[in-house]
């Protein structure tokens, strides 16, 4: 059975540009409830531990320099489907290939500042939130 629950963060090229309210906005109007939320920044240590499965991948060096390069908003999320339909809602990975109207064709800059993370499993997204939430933060 889906679960009920996913978790984003808004990356620093799109805090950097200020889209954060204008993104929290499509994220509350596609239907999720955010459960927890904080803008913070990670070391590269940390974006390293985020990104660990990532890493014998060839841009794992930028990717893990660029998430660590300013402040990001990570949340959890609530609605029926939550991972599969936030996939939908940031679109594809390169925001040339993302549908129109989706968060990475309106905001993400590049396939490595595509302007949001989405889980891409009921395992991740409780692995990632609690990366970043302890219990007392969700409401
Ligand atoms: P996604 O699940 O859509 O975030 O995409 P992936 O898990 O495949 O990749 C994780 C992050 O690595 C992306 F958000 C951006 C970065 N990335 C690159 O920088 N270059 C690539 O070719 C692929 C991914």
């Amino acid at each position: 059975m889906a679960g009920n629950r996913t978790f984003t963060m808004i990356k620093p090229d799109a805090t950097a540009a200020g889209n954060t309210g204008a993104i929290i906005q499509q994220i509350e109007k596609a239907g999720f409830r955010i459960v927890a939320m904080k803008k913070t920044a990670l070391s590269a240590a940390l974006a390293g531990k985020f990104y660990e499965v990532h890493k014998a991948r060839p841009f794992y060096g930028e990717l893990t320099a660029y998430m660590s390069s300013g402040t990001i908003v990570p949340m959890i999320l609530e609605k029926d489907n939550a991972v599969e339909d936030f996939r939908k809602l940031i679109g594809a990975t390169d925001p040339k290939k993302a549908e129109p109207g989706t968060i990475r064709a309106l905001f993400a800059k590049s396939i490595d500042a595509n302007a949001i993370h989405g889980s891409d499993s009921d395992e991740n997204a409780e692995i990632e939130g609690n990366f970043f939430f302890s219990q007392f933060e969700r409401f």
